[in-house]
């Protein structure tokens, strides 16, 4: 029997987080992102503001050329998060066999569910009443067999869409879409493609599997399927993490030991509280460089002890720091710190040390704080240089890149 999964995706998301919780904004072209005159690229575009010309990942400077009107907006991640998870909460009412894969999207496999809905249509319409009544927020939603193919239906139906692809209808429906708009296909391979004469799913579909292996590896076979509509994979509730890591790409390439400092005390806070926030310690630190000839390295320890502040975090990544900076390389492009190999906190003979304790409870007393009033509410005084560069937020500080990355 075919499966029914469904992929759902909300409009403009960032953007109608915003407009529900300020109707003034509603009707209007808005951009989530930040102000105009900053470096930095839109987030997300409402749908009025689509109409000018701008899109996600547009430099906010061109986007208020085309259209100075919109009202430009910050964001915040906060909101976001709160919003994704209530979308979830939802989601997962419906159906226990939920894949969330970012804040507004997931894949739900509904199949056999017809008999409580009347039908599989019906249930997607209940799914999208309730987003609407409870968030204020709108989602468009595929149906398919298969997940490739439900993933391409919700985007061709945006915004407000519900469109069904029959069971067996898959590669008819794929054939005249553009190749772009595979899953899969991305900016290089498109353009490889598009050098072998290749634009439509349908024309994909019927390429050679030699001709494709060739030019994209195993890959090639993956990509040759789902342009057939055909795609196995089942929709599975995500892994816990095995890592947690930020990273971020820096304005100018620098060699400022006390600016890269404080650049790594702060994404290793963010690390810290995650790790903290999941309840976990982790056994490994991990410092990533990446040079300005874009060489990227990687260099880790292991701590004796497994741990979860911020101290332990940052005091390893400065010593990997140090050794690498006095080989006395490069500038340096972008920096990141991450940890894994993640234990559940075992009792630690370190907690006889009176010291070691304090460190964990001012962690813990930190966390409150921030939770309460925002990242930004206590800074470290490492981290003091990028407060005089960075706009604070209550998610922390705007760097050039988002820290967010994992
Ligand atoms: P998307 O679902 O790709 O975009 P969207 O929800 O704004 O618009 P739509 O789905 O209707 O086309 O991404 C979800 C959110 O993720 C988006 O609101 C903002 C964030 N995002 C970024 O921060 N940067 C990006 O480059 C993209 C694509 C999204
Ligand atoms: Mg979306």
């Amino acid at each position: 029997m075919a499966r029914q999964i469904m992929h759902i995706d909300l409009d403009a998301f960032f953007v109608s987080v915003e407009q529900a919780l300020n109707p003034e904004l509603r009707g209007k072209p808005v951009v989530v992102g930040g102000r105009p005159d900053r470096r930095g690229v839109v987030a997300s575009a409402s749908y009025e503001a689509r109409r000018f010309g701008l899109h996600a990942g547009m430099p906010l400077t061109t986007a208020y050329r085309l259209c100075p009107q919109a009202v430009f907006i910050e964001g915040s991640f906060s909101k976001y998060r709160d919003a994704s998870q209530r979308f979830m909460n939802i989601l997962a009412d419906f159906s226990p066999y939920l894949e969330p894969l970012s804040l507004d999207e997931a894949y739900l496999d509904v199949t056999g569910f017809e008999s409580i809905y009347g039908s599989i249509h019906q249930m997607a319409v209940a799914i999208k009443q309730r987003i609407r009544n409870e968030l204020g927020l709108c989602a468009s939603i595929g149906i398919a067999s298969c997940k490739v193919v439900a993933k391409v239906a919700s985007e061709l139906s945006k915004p407000d869409g519900l469109l069904e692809v029959a069971a067996g209808g898959e590669r008819s429906f794929l054939a005249p879409l553009p190749i772009a708009k595979l899953p899969g296909i991305g900016k290089k391979t498109e353009r490889v493609l598009d050098g072998l004469g290749i634009t439509t799913i349908g024309e994909l579909s019927i390429m050679p599997l030699d001709a494709l292996k060739s030019h994209f590896g195993a890959s090639g076979e993956i990509l040759r399927r789902f342009a057939n509509g055909i795609d196995d994979r089942k929709v599975e509730p995500p892994a816990a993490a095995k890592s947690i890591s930020r990273e971020t790409t820096f304005g100018r390439d620098t060699r400022d030991r006390s600016w890269l400092k404080a650049t790594l005390r702060y994404l290793g806070e963010r690390v810290g509280s995650e790790l903290r926030q999941r309840g976990k310690q982790a056994r490994c630190v991990t410092l990533k460089l990446r040079y300005a000839d874009f060489t990227t390295i990687t260099r880790s320890h292991t701590l004796s002890q497994p741990s979860h502040t911020d101290q332990a975090i940052f005091d390893t990544g400065a010593k990997l720091l140090k050794r690498e900076l006095t080989q006395g390389k490069q500038p340096i492009r972008l920096i990141g710190i991450g940890v894994s190999n993640l234990v559940e906190p075992g009792r630690q003979l370190d907690m006889l040390d009176t010291s070691a304790q304090r460190l964990e409870q001012l962690n813990r007393a930190i966390d409150r704080i921030r939770n309460k009033y925002g990242f930004t509410a206590i800074q470290t005084g490492r981290t003091l240089p990028l407060k005089d560069i960075f706009p604070p937020t209550d998610n922390g500080y705007t760097l050039h890149t988002p820290s967010l990355s994992r």
